[in-house]
């Protein structure tokens, strides 16, 4: 039986990662800085740890007697997030630097960097749909501000650990993974779960209006966690060393996402468009050619169904009265 070490455990993606790698019947060790009664989800069985991983001594610790290492690890958040902590975005090229010295040091077989869309060059994405970005739109560098620069530097030093130490790694490229079990609130959440989010209150509360970053002509794709899982497995097992985007190609507006929001809620709103609040690039999408091509793998789940998924589980959240922004803050 193979050990594999998640990062970030408590994040929305390493919790579903590691329920992914139970269900598989791995033996996984989970390590999170947050401490363990607010990570989204929480398994008992495993070998949990709450630690800082931007210490090198940390790293040594989790990552003793494990094969595979999925880090996941890294602060952020969407557009309100890491437009506002540029800073504290950056000081996550420490869990990285720091895992891959211990991954040298304890002799780890393989090593899988979670990069972001947010890598690519900004003058690629300055109006609204544009053709989706190719692996090597990251370069020349322009990549987002702090959050973007640390990715892409971290991006490199994997390939580097490889060239010049011999240590497997893989790297994908995220395009706003969506999904339940994840932010939907406290000032990290993206996109669709803000807006699936407020259409909720909008109707729960009988308001008729709601709050909408920029003027909803910007657009995205946006992947959902299932597909997001699939991807990262499929890039992890394969012998391919390249870069790739995990995302989806359905290229969409937030308007377009709203009018799909509003229909899944069965509700028609007013929209008002705050042109102050953070609005990031004016379009991004992903172009799955080269993964598609090269490991066979592309999304499955349309952005609707998807949503579909999300806006439940988020209404059930809400009616509970369960708020979610204490797994949110920052540690
Ligand atoms: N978060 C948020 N909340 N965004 C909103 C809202 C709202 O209530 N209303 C409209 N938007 C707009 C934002 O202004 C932005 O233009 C767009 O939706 C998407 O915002 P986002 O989901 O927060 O994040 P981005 O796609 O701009 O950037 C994210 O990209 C990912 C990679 O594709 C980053 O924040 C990273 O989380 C991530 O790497």
């Amino acid at each position: 039986m193979s050990k594999y070490l998640v990062c970030g455990a408590g994040g929305f993606i390493g919790g579903h990662l590691v329920k992914r790698l139970m269900d598989q019947g791995n033996d996984v060790v989970c390590a999170d800085i947050k401490p363990t009664e607010y990570w989204f989800q929480y398994f008992e069985e495993n070998q949990n740890y709450s630690l800082d991983l931007k210490e090198y001594e940390n790293c040594l610790k989790v990552t003793e007697g494990t094969d595979f290492i999925y880090n996941m690890a890294c602060n952020m958040g969407g557009m309100g997030f890491i437009e506002n902590n540029k800073a504290e975005c950056m000081l996550s090229v420490l869990i990285n630097t720091n895992l891959l010295r211990a991954c040298i040091q304890n002799k780890v077989s393989k090593y899988f960097f979670s990069s972001s869309a947010c890598v690519y060059n900004g003058q690629k994405q300055k109006e609204i749909f544009v053709p989706g970005l190719k692996e090597a739109d990251a370069y020349p560098a322009e990549p987002e501000d702090g959050y973007g620069w640390e990715k892409l530097f971290s991006e490199r030093m994997c390939r580097h650990f490889t060239e010049d130490f011999g240590l497997e790694t893989r790297v994908v490229r995220y395009h706003n993974v969506y999904g339940p079990i994840g932010t939907y609130d406290g000032g990290r959440e993206k996109a669709p779960a803000a807006l699936c989010r407020k259409i909720i209150n909008a109707k729960m509360n009988n308001i008729d209006t709601i709050d909408v970053w920029g003027d909803g002509k910007q657009t995205r794709s946006f992947m959902y966690i299932d597909d997001c899982l699939d991807g990262t497995e499929k890039v992890f097992n394969s012998s391919k060393k390249e870069v790739y985007n995990v995302g989806s190609s359905e290229q969409v507006s937030i308007n377009q996402m709203i009018d799909m929001i509003e229909e899944i809620a069965k509700v028609k709103l007013k929209r008002n468009f705050q042109l102050d609040k953070p609005k990031g690039v004016r379009g991004r999408s992903s172009d799955n050619t080269k993964i598609e091509n090269e490991i066979n793998w592309s999304p499955k789940i349309n952005l609707k169904d998807g949503l579909e998924k999300t806006y439940k589980w988020i209404f059930d959240q809400i009616k509970s009265g369960s708020n979610t922004s204490k797994y949110t803050r920052s540690y």
